[in-house]
């Protein structure tokens, strides 16, 4: 019988990240949902954007795309939309999802692509050197704002919410919470559409704001009574602004993109659209 052990996906290029840097955590934690999952690499595709999260695609076993900055959803749901028995996920960093590539989101969110959406937030641009990104907290100094931001920040859970994502989590690289971000990963694959984890993943060279200290003081569990389905509920959680919630915020079930595709082709197969056909000429 085969066995599956987190080993079995490690890449063949060694990570490049700085010692410390909160990317590791999401990296082993995915390691560790794929080898609990028993899946075998050949079955998934991560696709990235441009950024120090971005290369994590380089560091694991599987099928990878490092695409242009803030365009690894479109490039994901092609994959996905063409070659459904794939495990897409896609990962990048806040200023390749909320920046440059925030376009993007929403429509992902809402067609209900099946594929997993991990946006590593170290509350700055990392590749380039510690600029503020949209998850910066308000009069954060760095490099491009010496004086401090004057914007107020994103709320990638909020959005992801309003956006129509039907599976919203949280998770946190620290090592005291790694075994949750594990146990959201699996969930968020076993789940049938679109899931958004927002994981803190903080940058230990440039981010003297957003810490692991700061962090491990500032997160806290969704309480076990949390109703999962309620919006609303989660929205006012995602909305608190004295503690980071942990956990998962929603989860529904709704048709995904490629279920009303193939119900669409049953329905209009013999007026030429044949998706079956054309599933076979890419799988
Ligand atoms: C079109 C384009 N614009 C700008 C850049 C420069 N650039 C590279 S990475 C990056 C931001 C990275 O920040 P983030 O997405 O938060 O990822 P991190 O490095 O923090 O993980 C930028 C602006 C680029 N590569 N391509
Ligand atoms: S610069 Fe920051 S985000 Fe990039 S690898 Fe180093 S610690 Fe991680």
């Amino acid at each position: 019988m085969k066995r599956y052990t987190p080993l079995n996906y490690i890449g063949r290029n060694k990570p490049v990240w700085c010692a410390g840097c909160g990317d590791y955590g999401v990296l082993t934690a995915l390691f560790n949902a794929f080898s609990q999952k028993e899946i075998d690499a050949k079955n998934v595709a991560i696709i990235s954007g441009i950024g120090c999260s971005g290369r994590l695609p380089d560091f694991i076993k599987a099928y990878g795309f490092h695409g242009a900055h803030g365009r690894a959803l479109p490039i994901a749901i092609g994959v996905k939309v063409a070659n459904p028995s794939l495990n897409v996920f896609v990962v990048g960093g806040d200023g390749d999802g909320l920046s440059i590539g925030a376009g993007h989101f929403p429509h992902a969110a809402r067609k209900n692509i099946d594929m997993t959406y991990i946006l590593m937030d170290n509350s700055l641009f990392g590749m380039t050197k510690g600029q503020f990104s949209p998850t910066s907290p308000c009069k954060f100094e760095s490099g491009s704002s010496p004086y401090g931001t004057l914007e107020e920040p994103m709320n990638p859970i909020a959005l992801s919410l309003i956006y129509g994502s039907t599976f919203v989590a949280r998770g946190y690289s620290g090592p005291s919470k790694l075994n949750d971000l594990i146990n959201l990963i699996r969930e968020a694959m076993e789940h049938k559409g679109f899931s958004f984890i927002h994981v803190l993943s903080p940058c230990i060279t440039y981010n003297r704001v957003v810490t692991f200290q700061s962090l491990n003081a500032q997160v806290v569990d969704i309480d076990e009574k949390h109703e999962i389905t309620d919006r609303n509920e989660a929205l006012v959680l995602a909305l608190r602004e004295e503690k980071l919630s942990v956990g998962l915020f929603y989860k529904i079930t709704k048709p995904t993109f490629n279920e009303k595709l193939v119900a669409m082709s049953e329905k209009f197969g013999r007026r030429g659209l044949d998706i079956e056909r054309l599933y076979a000429k890419f799988t």
